[in-house]
């Protein structure tokens, strides 16, 4: 008798990449299985550019030859399919207030998305300072910190989508300058990003990953 096998959803990821830690945290909040294959943005397997020729991670391909290739997708793609109801806590939507929840993702992957990787990379011969490109990327924080004097997370009190969504980039944020950070007048958002940090969600979807090597990956 031959035994079938279910073949994994495959999930083409990058440890450190935000839009993949956050379709990672919801994966495993969503106790779904799949087949993590760490990648080189250096060195793109040739099996994910042929499902996902743009070349960004992640990339979720499913068992039905479904590929999801933005991080926003495998995340509503996951929850939809995990927890339907809207009545279940566990559906990180149903407690997103729709459109400002969107508009808070759109504007964190948009324009603090830019002003953070401004603010992160230093350009020789800049004459402008860090503290100028970190007031580029403040106003952000200061939408953010005001959410969260009415609620312990952005849409209620507890966690939606969109906690999950930004956390990603608010912990890169965090990270250029700790020092400034942890004084900053952002007390609430320290608090929200403790939090997550501590997460066995963030903890267990940072376990470290072998770079996936396929005898067919393309070399530079
Ligand atoms: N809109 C995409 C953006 C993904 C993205 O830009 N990922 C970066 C890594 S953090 C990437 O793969 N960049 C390609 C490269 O550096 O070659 C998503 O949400 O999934």
């Amino acid at each position: 008798m031959t035994e079938l096998v279910q073949q994994l959803p495959i999930l083409y990821s990058f440890r450190r990449c935000p839009y993949a830690i956050r379709a990672r945290m919801t994966l495993l909040h969503c106790s779904i299985p799949f087949e993590l294959r760490e990648v080189l943005l250096a060195n793109k397997p040739r099996s994910m550019l042929l499902v996902s020729p743009k070349g960004t991670v992640p990339v979720l391909v499913l068992n039905d030859g479904t590929v999801l290739d933005q991080s926003l997708d495998i995340m509503h793609w996951a929850i939809n399919s995990t927890y339907p109801s809207a009545s279940d806590p566990n559906n990180w939507m149903a407690a997103e207030i729709p459109t400002i929840g969107r508009r808070l993702i759109e504007a964190n992957d948009t324009e603090f998305k830019r002003a953070l990787d401004a603010y992160k990379y230093e350009k020789p011969g800049d004459t402008r300072s860090l503290s100028d490109y970190r007031t580029d990327a403040e106003w952000f924080l200061v939408g953010l910190e005001d959410r969260l004097e009415y609620n312990r997370f952005l849409m209620a009190d507890r966690i939606s989508l969109v906690d999950i969504a930004i956390f990603p980039f608010i912990r890169q944020f965090a990270g250029v300058d700790p020092n400034w950070f942890d004084q900053s007048p952002y007390a609430k958002l320290r608090g929200w990003l403790a939090h997550l940090l501590q997460s066995d969600l963030f903890l267990g979807s940072m376990t470290k990953h072998p770079v996936w090597r396929p005898d067919e990956s393309i070399r530079n």
